[in-house]
């Protein structure tokens, strides 16, 4: 049978992500670059638009979305699955997904553009460009990562804001630290959506990138062998969730963490998007609907508000919506437990979801 191709790329967060699971869930794919003659040719035909990373199946399904791309692979193969079954195992992984993806992309894009800059521009280079010679090939790379580097700012990564961004990415590294020296995974001895929620920012742009890779080995050696189990998996489709729905100990201060710093932007999102869908109610929804204000380490600054974030927070809280008797209260106090209650009742009312690689009202 034809192989998966996955199309990305070293220097990517999100292909990260996604090759990740496909080496845990054993996937028989291939990775190929996508080179700027593979998003002309392939990736903007399919998708619509210029994202990575992209799962070609062998029968020619095209899945952008690292989340579909799991959803995929967990459905053809639901055991051994990623997604714990116990409601607080499952509802943290949900949220860490969501910290990963959504959240952390302020210290990755931070580290990466203060403190990589020439290493992130031979890098796009080489992945845009792969056939040009050395100078030809940086200048590519300037060029490709410019639509990049221009969003660090609006994602809330400006120079005013470059200490509290490192002092909170600092202690997320000890206290990630500290549980990875417990625990090999988010919640246990394998793998879930959490974890390859985090791997995201913390292989390409805060293990790969040589700066960043420095301070993670010296300052959290056991977050970087983990970053190293995630990317090579010693135990494919191994392991087992903690017994019992057990929520570690270590992992209370990086949900509590995002609680603090990702929870207000998550509800003020909610509510942009609810009073921008009934000012706007037959319009495409964009990718940014305005401005909010962000709090890291108490400095405040303003970031763009991404409507897509809501799809990663409904999977959270939709699941959580779910939940009855025991199972909702087990739930409720994990949220408790970590200041997340404004989660636990939050009401969605302008709802998305995705098609045809579109966010479109749900
Ligand atoms: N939610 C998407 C995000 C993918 C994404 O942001 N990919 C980046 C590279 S790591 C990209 O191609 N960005 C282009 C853009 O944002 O326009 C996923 O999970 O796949």
């Amino acid at each position: 049978m034809a192989k998966h191709i996955l199309y990305g790329g070293q220097l990517s967060y999100f292909t990260g992500k996604a090759r990740a699971y496909l080496n845990w869930k054993g996937v028989d794919y291939e990775e190929r670059l996508a080179t700027r003659d593979i998003y002309a040719s392939l990736i903007i035909p399919r998708v619509g638009y210029a994202m990575i990373p992209l799962v070609i199946t062998p029968d020619d399904q095209a899945i952008q979305d690292t989340s579909e791309i799991i959803d995929h692979f967990e459905a053809l193969e639901p055991e051994p699955s990623v997604v714990p079954a116990g409601p607080k195992q499952r509802l943290a992984a949900h949220l860490l997904e969501l910290f990963g993806d959504e959240w952390l992309v302020i210290p990755a894009m931070h580290y990466r553009w203060a403190h990589n800059r020439d290493f992130a521009y031979s890098e796009f280079g080489k992945i845009t460009a792969p056939d040009l010679a050395d100078d030809a090939q940086f200048e590519a790379g300037k060029k490709a990562a410019e639509k990049f580097q221009g969003v660090v700012g609006l994602l809330g990564a400006t120079p005013e804001m470059a200490p509290a961004i490192e002092a909170s990415y600092e202690a997320l590294l000890d206290e990630l630290n500290a549980h990875f020296s417990v625990h090999p995974y988010l919640l246990g001895s394998r793998p879930s959506i959490g974890d390859f929620g985090l791997i995201g920012p913390l292989y390409a742009h805060l293990y790969r990138d040589p700066a960043s890779g420095d301070l993670m080995k010296s300052r959290a050696p056991e977050v970087s062998k983990w970053v190293e189990r995630m990317q090579s998996p010693p135990e494919p489709k191994g392991g087992a969730f903690l017994a019992n729905d057990e929520i570690p100990e270590t992992l209370l201060p990086v949900l509590r963490r995002m609680m603090r710093e990702h929870g207000p932007c998550l509800v003020n999102l909610v509510e942009q998007l609810s009073a921008w869908k009934q000012a706007n109610p037959d319009t495409d929804i964009p990718r940014v609907i305005g401005m909010q204000p962000f709090t890291v380490e108490d400095k405040t600054a303003q970031r763009i508000v991404l409507p897509y974030t809501q799809r990663m927070l409904q999977r959270a809280t939709d699941y959580f919506a779910s939940l009855e008797g025991d199972a909702r209260g087990a739930a409720l106090s994990l949220l408790d437990s970590i200041g997340g209650e404004q989660l636990a009742d939050i009401n969605i009312p302008a709802r998305v979801k995705r098609e045809n690689h579109k966010l479109v009202w749900a």
